[in-house]
C-alpha cells in the first residue's frame, strides 16, 4: 500500500503512436510509461503501470489492487462506454479513482459521451495528452499525504 499507484490502460491503446496521431498525438504507451514514471518518482510514488486488452484482466488486476493502492488512475479507453463490470471493481475500492483520456470523448461521436468511471471518479483530466497523466499524478499528490 505504501505510496502505490496503479496506472490502467484499456484496449488498443498499445497501439498509440501507430495510427490516429491527429486524435491521439504521436506519443507511444512506452513514452507515457516513461513520463508517468518520472511523474511519480518526483513524487515519492511507486508507480505499477499496466495495459490490456482483456476486460477480464483489467477487472482482476483492479480486484488484486484492493488494499494494496493509494490511488487507481484509469484510461478504460472504449471500456470506459460500455464496462458495468469495470465500473463495479472501481467501487470495490475507497481510495481515489482519477479517469484520464488522450482526447476528449464529449468533442467526439454520441457513443462516448457516456462514461461507466465518471460516476465513481473523483476527478477527470480529458484531452491534455499525455499531461493528462502527469496531472493525475501531480493532483494525487496535492490530496494524499
Ligand atoms: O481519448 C482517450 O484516451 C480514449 O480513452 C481512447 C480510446 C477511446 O475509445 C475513448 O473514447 C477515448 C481509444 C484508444 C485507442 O487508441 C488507439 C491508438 C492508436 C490507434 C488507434 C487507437
Amino acid at each position: 500500500m505504501h505510496n502505490r499507484i496503479l496506472i490502467l490502460n484499456g484496449p488498443n491503446l498499445n497501439m498509440l503512436g501507430k495510427r490516429e496521431p491527429e486524435i491521439y498525438g504521436d506519443q507511444t504507451l512506452d513514452d507515457i510509461r516513461h513520463a508517468c514514471g518520472v511523474a511519480a518518482d518526483t513524487h515519492g510514488f511507486m508507480l505499477d503501470f499496466k495495459q490490456s486488452n482483456y476486460e477480464g484482466e483489467l477487472v482482476t488486476w483492479i480486484q488484486e489492487a484492493l488494499g494494496q493502492v493509494r490511488a487507481i488512475i484509469i484510461n478504460a479507453a472504449a471500456y470506459t462506454h460500455t464496462s458495468v463490470a469495470i465500473h463495479d471493481a472501481l467501487k470495490l475500492h475507497s481510495v481515489p479513482i482519477i479517469e484520464v483520456h488522450l482526447s476528449n470523448p464529449q468533442d467526439r461521436e454520441d457513443f462516448r459521451h457516456f462514461s461507466y468511471i465518471e460516476p465513481i471518479a473523483e476527478k477527470a483530466f480529458v484531452g491534455q495528452g499525455l499531461q493528462g497523466y502527469v496531472s493525475a499524478i501531480d493532483y494525487l499528490s496535492t490530496v494524499l499525504q
